[in-house]
């Protein structure tokens, strides 16, 4: 007997898809819009929802707050590409003129800096598409908000296939489009290592048959670093990384290492991962030495929330086992003057946000 199929897929509501749908089909000049410091899900979901909006002919462009890390330089066309703190004045007048923007892969304006303050001044309906906790989803006209999936890429494959020019048929899309959902939804799972959900396997499994070179992506996304990323790894690992009774693990990368290692935006990434493969360590902090704050980066192991310590301690949050946020935390030379990174005070401060998660029997 021939295995019947059966799909898997979020509860997407009905009324939700005609209605992003019209919206699609009313807006001349549509924006996308996702997060700072853009990841392969932020450049993977934001070019697979381009893609299609481009192939329906549609007045489309793609910006990202910050640059796109040269990893991630999958882009079919540049021009159709906004840098915000590059080209301000554009980016700005583009969301203040677009009639729908499109937020993927963050949930809420003020995760994006200055383009969320645009964001929010700007009359366009806007719709998310996002898989993080805690949404502003007063702020949107419309939100596909759900946290049970991989990746905002994924979401994105979803809603596309439930879209009437594609009805359940990926090879609908365009190849572009299917490759940019793929590598966000590969990047996010650190390559099914984590959130997989039957239905990722679902996308996965379509995708692959209707042509999308797996193989190569694994090979372009996360078989090309540089050395010196490969080095700082093993440096931090050997000199930085502490482990306390816990279970907890933590680092802090002094700007100077980073600097001796000629390290880029995103070349720091994935690092948090590695202790988490260690036994008894159920959560790994990473703090990243910058001049005038600490970047924060959590992941944990089911049963111990990423999520609570990043929004408890560190201004941040994001998913349940991956999280990620900021500490300013030092000493102004002069009053008034911004202050230094101090990383002896952030280790006693990640100390003491430890003691304070698990004596409150987190
Ligand atoms: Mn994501």
């Amino acid at each position: 007997m021939l295995y019947s199929g059966k799909t898997y897929s979020p509860a997407l509501d009905s009324a939700d898809i005609a209605s992003f749908h019209e919206m699609i089909m009313e807006a001349k000049v549509i924006t996308t819009l996702s997060h700072v410091r853009p990841d392969g899900d932020a450049v993977g979901s934001s070019l697979g929802i381009y893609g299609f909006l481009e192939s329906l002919g549609k007045d489309v462009v793609s910006i990202f707050p910050t640059a796109i890390p040269d990893s991630l330089q999958f882009i079919p066309k540049k021009e159709s590409i906004l840098i915000f703190n590059y080209a301000e004045a554009r980016a700005t007048e583009r969301i203040l003129s677009s009639d729908l923007i499109i937020c993927l892969d963050f949930n809420t304006p003020s995760r994006i800096e200055e383009a969320g303050e645009v964001l929010r001044s700007s009359k366009a309906k806007k719709v998310l598409i996002d898989h993080h906790l805690n949404p502003e989803r007063d702020f949107f006209d419309l939100s596909f908000s759900f946290t049970e999936i991989s990746s905002a890429s994924e979401l994105a494959y979803h809603i596309l296939m439930l879209m009437p020019e594609v009805e359940g048929e990926c090879s609908a899309l365009p190849l572009p489009c299917r490759r940019a959902l793929m590598t966000g939804m590969t990047t996010d799972t650190n390559n099914f290592a984590n959130s997989v959900f039957p239905s990722t396997l679902m996308m996965a499994a379509d995708l692959i048959a209707s042509g999308v070179d797996r193989d190569e992506i694994i090979r372009y996304f996360m078989m090309s670093y540089r050395e010196n990323r490969i080095r700082l790894m093993g440096n931090v690992l050997k000199d930085f990384l502490k482990i306390t009774p816990e279970g907890i693990a933590y680092y802090i990368i002094p700007h100077a290492v980073c600097k001796a290692y000629d390290i880029k935006e995103g070349d720091t990434e994935g690092i948090v991962n590695i202790p988490l493969t260690i036994g008894k360590v159920r959560m790994c902090i990473s703090l990243k030495e910058e001049p005038s704050c600490f970047r924060v980066s959590i992941r944990s192991k089911k049963g111990t929330s990423a999520n609570y310590m990043a929004r408890a301690h560190f201004s941040g949050g994001g998913h349940e086992n991956a999280a990620g946020g900021k500490l300013f935390i030092g000493t102004a030379p002069n009053e008034g003057d911004a202050c230094i990174a101090d990383s002896s005070m952030a280790e006693q401060y990640i100390l003491d946000a430890i003691k304070d998660c698990f004596g409150n029997g987190y």
